[in-house]
Formats: structure tokens, C-alpha cells, sequence
């Protein structure tokens, strides 16, 4: 399998993070990145690929986050600094808690760019996990080209399914608590989502006007398989028939308050938002047969998609369509007994299967690499799940 790399990820090393109170070493280190790295060139069944350097990474990146929200992050340490701010890190104070700001008029509306560095941190921000430093508007932009490139090999691949379709991006920072204007979680960049909208700009683009007249956009399934809920992919699709959106997650966990069952999408998006909210302590065999139940949900309710999606475009076939459906999976694997922030307990021998389980999809897979922070086994549990899905 290919895996997708842009040593620009690891200049992204904010020195700590506030955790349950406490002042600790920032666990979404380089070290993650460099660990996996290590393991998959170990092995002959992965070929470690520079990310592409001429790609257009803004281009794609715009199409999932506002402008102002990317401007914010590309100046943010500068001015924070020139405001006389740490030079360790940008870091919120405040944030506009909708009861802080609930007695205001409805048409009120700050001035985002009048704002002090401070007060826009809070803005854009939803927790105290992502500091930005001097580097990170690099890595952030290195893990997006990692990913696009990754989505982009998958584009030009010969085969519709199998092996061959299918590509790793090692990216980090991870993405999947991004939202289209708010960074958490360790995330800046969505990285699946902007790959995703790579897949279907490229789709859109190979097919004359005449044969998409409704301009349809290619269905594709996000399968998130990191420990806590993806609250930012979840927003970024959540009125979008286009994209289905499947979870597995802690419940009452880390971000707290989004990820229940009753979270179904809106508008054209209805029903193409899937939570599976796992309780706490959840075992290698709970964790299996659910992943096989969200997997089905793909494989169902994927053809009834693409008969509503062919009712409007006569043009594109069932099978055409199927044909050129992809998955992409947020792979993170926090979900590991020893990770030091979650409440999983699955054991190494599940990764494998959760590969084999995902490979019976039978579907171009772009794995993109999210959470998980036993750093000495990350590598390990990543490498069991692409080899579990190449058998
Ligand atoms: N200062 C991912 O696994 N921990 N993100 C809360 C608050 C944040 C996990 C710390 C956990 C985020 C991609
Ligand atoms: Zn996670």
C-alpha cells in the first residue's frame, strides 16, 4: 500500500497542553508521526511517498473551511506575538458561550477583525488543546497535502476496488474535530473532509457538462474509527446528501456534546449522518460487531443513495456509479487499551479485523491517519489494520 508523508507535519510541536486540570507534555507530538513512519518502512507491503509539492492545497483547503477562518490561522502567531503574547503559543482565554452572548440582538455580530489576538483565539477555537505555534500553519498546510496527495494516487489508480485503490495518508495534526471556522481536539485542517472535496472536484471535473447537467456530486462514505466523535466532519457534511457520515465513538467522552444516536444530518443530509456512541470499557468483540453493523449501513444504504442520486442523472449508471464510489476511513487508533487518553480496550489482535471488516466494503479506501497517543504502539496498530485490510 502506498502511504502519503510531508515531513512538514512534525514542525508542529506546541510544549504542553492543559489535561484534566493539570499542565502536561502536548500528546499529539511529532514522535506519533515519526513512529508509524518507522513501522510501515519496516515492512515491504508499504511504499512511503513524498507528498506532491506543486499541488494547489489552498484550493481544496477552501473548499472546506471559510476564508477568514484560514487567514485567522496563517496570521494568528504573528500578531498574537506583536500584541506581545507568549512566543511559546497562540492559546484562548474566552470563548462566545452561546450563554454569554444570549441576551444580545440576534443581528449582533462582532467584528471578528477588531478583535485582539486573545479574544480571536476564543473565536475560532473551542478548547485549550490546540495551541499555534510559529510552525504550525506549515504542518497544518504539510498534513492536508498529505492527504490530498494520498486522495489524488487513488484518482489516477487503474483498478476500482482492491489493494491497488487504496492509500494511507500519514498526516498529522489530525483533523477530525475541525469544523468548516473552529479549530479543537488537535485539529486545525480537516483533512478527510478536504480530501474528500479533492475526490469530488476531481470527479466533477473528468465529466463533460452534457453528461451531469444537475452537476451531481460523486457519493462517498467517511468511515471514523478514532475513539472520540469527529464533531467537525460530522457539521462540514451535516447538509450534505453527497457524503455519508459513519462514527464510532466514546460516548460521554471527549468533545462531550455531539455525537449522540439522534444526530441524523439535515435538508438533503438527513439520514447521511450516522452516530454509534460505545460505552466506556468497550471490548475487542463489542467494538467488532458494531464496526460490522456501521459498515452495513454503508453497504445499504449506499445503492438506495445512488438510486435517488440516478433518478436526476440519467446519465450516470447504477453501476457506473458503484463503480466509482469511494470510502474514506478517519483512522485513528486511540481506541487502544494502553492510549493514555481514552477508555477503549481494544487489544491489538482487533485492528486486524477492523481492516478485514472495512476491507468487505469492497471499496477505493483512503485511510487518513487522526488520533491515538500510545505512542510506541501506534505504528504497530496502524500497520495491523492495512494489513488486515489487504488480507
Ligand atoms: N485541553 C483526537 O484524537 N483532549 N483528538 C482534551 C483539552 C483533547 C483528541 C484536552 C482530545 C482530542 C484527534
Ligand atoms: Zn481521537
Amino acid at each position: 500500500m502506498k502511504v502519503f508523508y510531508d515531513p512538514g507535519c512534525l514542525l508542529h510541536d506546541p510544549p504542553y497542553e492543559i489535561l484534566s486540570g493539570q499542565l502536561v507534555p502536548y500528546f499529539e507530538s511529532p514522535a506519533r508521526a515519526r513512529n508509524i513512519k518507522h513501522e510501515l518502512e519496516s515492512s515491504p507491503s508499504f511504499k512511503i511517498i513524498g507528498a506532491e509539492g506543486d499541488l494547489d492545497v489552498l484550493k481544496y483547503v477552501r473548499m472546506v473551511h471559510n476564508e477568514d477562518y484560514i487567514q485567522y490561522l496563517r496570521t494568528a502567531y504573528q500578531e498574537w506575538v506583536e500584541d506581545g503574547g507568549d512566543k511559546s503559543a497562540v492559546l484562548p482565554e474566552t470563548f462566545p458561550h452561546p450563554k454569554l452572548t444570549s441576551v444580545l440582538p440576534s443581528e449582533y455580530n462582532p467584528d471578528v477583525k477588531t478583535l485582539c489576538p486573545i479574544a480571536k483565539a476564543g473565536f475560532y477555537c473551542f478548547d485549550l488543546s490546540c495551541p499555534i505555534t510559529e510552525a504550525t500553519y506549515m504542518a497544518i498546510t504539510a498534513s492536508a497535502r498529505a492527504a490530498i496527495s494520498a486522495a489524488k494516487s487513488l484518482t489516477s489508480s487503474a483498478k476500482p476496488s482492491g489493494p491497488e485503490s487504496s492509500v494511507f495518508a500519514l498526516s498529522r495534526p489530525p483533523g477530525h474535530h475541525a469544523g468548516s471556522s473552529l479549530c479543537g481536539g488537535y485539529c486545525f485542517f480537516n483533512n478527510v473532509a478536504i480530501a474528500v472535496r479533492f475526490l469530488q472536484d476531481s470527479h466533477a471535473s473528468t465529466m463533460s457538462e452534457g453528461s451531469n447537467p444537475q452537476g451531481e456530486m460523486l457519493p462517498i462514505a467517511i468511515l471514523d474509527i478514532d475513539y472520540h466523535h469527529g464533531n467537525g466532519t460530522q457539521e462540514i457534511f451535516y447538509s450534505d446528501g453527497s457524503v455519508l457520515y459513519v462514527s464510532l465513538h466514546a460516548q460521554n467522552d471527549y468533545p462531550y456534546f455531539t455525537g449522540s444516536t439522534k444526530e441524523k444530518g439535515s435538508g438533503e443530509g438527513l439520514n447521511r449522518n450516522i452516530n454509534f456512541p460505545l460505552p466506556r470499557g468497550t471490548t475487542d468483540e463489542s467494538y467488532s460487531s458494531t464496526l460490522r453493523s456501521a459498515a452495513s449501513h454503508i453497504k445499504h444504504f449506499n445503492p438506495a443513495y445512488l438510486a435517488v442520486r440516478c433518478a436526476t442523472a440519467p446519465a450516470l449508471s447504477p453501476k457506473a456509479s458503484a463503480d466509482l464510489e469511494r470510502d474514506a476511513t478517519s483512522l485513528g487508533v486511540d481506541t487502544y487499551k494502553d492510549d493514555p487518553i481514552s477508555d477503549f480496550k481494544l487489544t491489538h489482535a482487533c485492528y486486524g479485523e477492523i481492516g478485514r471488516i472495512i476491507a468487505r466494503l469492497d471499496k477505493p479506501t483512503l485511510f487518513v491517519m487522526e488520533g491515538g497517543y500510545a505512542v510506541d504502539a501506534l505504528g504497530s496498530n496502524v500497520r495491523a489494520v492495512l494489513e488486515g485490510f489487504e488480507g
